[in-house]
């Protein structure tokens, strides 16, 4: 089995592909990353001369790369590469629209002139929008509230069309919020425990009441497997972590592991449109993939502040680099 995985230099697609090298030995992994300001080497560096992985600097918008890349012959295409961060395509859609959009036409394209036998397009629960109460389904209407869903929702869209069109054996994957190792610091979990860790406060937007379900990374990884082997093409399948949290909580519980008083937290100004509530109802990919999430919310929090401690020199180095601009310019007004 030879995979093209985009993005995998990411927080979700370094994980992936780790999982992937120790759980499938045999196959072989071509890593497609243009390496934006989050997109890092470094999260693979212990895999990096695995015999099974090779990296190939490239943009997913450019149709001359990624058409010579699956020239080489491909089984499959894992879609991870993103413009990922609310907060900037807010700030800055554009990226968001050439990237997810139109990266992902081009990928969708390729897979179908080459022959690819699945595309697995990783999307969000983002692209339903807010939900006061209940959970959607993956019959919901999609409702994205800001550039950085409504550029997720779009790419679903095209998917969805090349399946009923070109027959494209695309499968659309929707998760909850990840958390974990190797997510860049401009994220809630990631920027709060650095920045206790470096004697910072947390900034919580508006009142901290928003929700969120939250799924350790390797859960979302271990899902994306099975869709990627055992799921239905022109299908979609939800992914949620079963740990729906407000915002306050995760900041409370992060405060406590480490060992923090709950006042290294203040309220700045909210995310404009900020969604209040995300929640997936994901019986799907339990009843017809078997899949569940094993890790425990606790344990998994608990493991993920340890990496962080452990890992310092990781996240140090990103935020004394260029996005320490980023972060002056998100939060010096808030
Ligand atoms: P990330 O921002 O950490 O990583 C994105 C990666 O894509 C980076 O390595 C970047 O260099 C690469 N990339 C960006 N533009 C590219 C381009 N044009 N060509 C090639 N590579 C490019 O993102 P993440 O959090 O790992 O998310 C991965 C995917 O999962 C995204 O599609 C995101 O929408 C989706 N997702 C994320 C979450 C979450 O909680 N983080 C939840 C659900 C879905
Ligand atoms: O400093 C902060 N303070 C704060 O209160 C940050 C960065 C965030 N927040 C709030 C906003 C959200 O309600 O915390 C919540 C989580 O924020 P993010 O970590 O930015 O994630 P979110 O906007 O929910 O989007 C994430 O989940 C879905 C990912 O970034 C997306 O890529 C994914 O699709």
């Amino acid at each position: 089995m030879k995979i093209l995985v985009t993005g995998g230099a990411g927080f979700i697609g370094s994980n992936f592909i780790r999982l992937i090298l120790n759980r499938r030995p045999g196959w072989d992994l071509v890593n497609l990353d243009c390496l934006t300001y989050c997109g890092n080497l470094e999260n693979l560096k212990d895999i990096e001369k695995h015999k099974g992985y090779r990296f190939a600097h490239g943009d997913i918008a450019d149709r001359v790369t990624v058409d010579t890349l699956l020239s080489e012959g491909f089984d499959a295409i894992v879609n991870f590469a993103a413009e990922s961060h609310v907060d900037r395509s807010i700030l800055d859609a554009s990226p968001f629209i050439r990237t997810n959009i139109e990266g992902t036409l081009i990928l969708l394209e390729g897979a179908q002139k080459y022959g690819i036998k699945k595309y697995v397009q990783v999307s969000t629960d983002e692209v339903y929008g807010s939900i006061e109460n209940g959970s959607f389904t993956e019959l919901s209407n999609l409702a994205p509230g800001s550039p950085y869903s409504a550029s997720k929702a779009s790419a679903d869209l095209l998917a969805l069309a090349y399946w009923n069109t070109h027959k494209t054996p695309v499968v659309i994957t929707r998760c909850t919020n990840n958390y974990g190792p190797y997510q860049f610091p401009e994220k809630l979990i990631p920027l709060a425990i650095s920045n206790v860790i470096e004697g910072k406060s947390i900034p919580v937007y508006g009142d901290g009441l928003n929700v969120r379900d939250w799924i350790y990374v390797e859960d979302h990884c271990n899902a994306i497997l099975s869709v990627l082997e055992n799921g239905k093409v022109g299908e979609i399948y939800n992914i949620a972590g079963s740990s729906e949290k407000t915002n306050l909580e995760i900041v409370h519980t992060l405060l406590e592991l480490l060992g923090k008083k709950q006042d290294m937290m203040h309220f700045v100004a909210d995310r404009p449109g900020h969604d209040w509530r995300y929640s997936l109802d994901d019986k799907k990919i339990r009843r017809e993939l078997g899949w569940a999430p094993s890790y425990d919310f606790n344990r998994a929090m608990e493991m993920t502040v340890d990496w962080y401690k452990q890992n310092d020199s990781w996240w140090r180095r990103i935020k004394s680099g260029e996005y320490s601009k980023y972060y002056e310019r998100m939060y010096h007004h808030r």
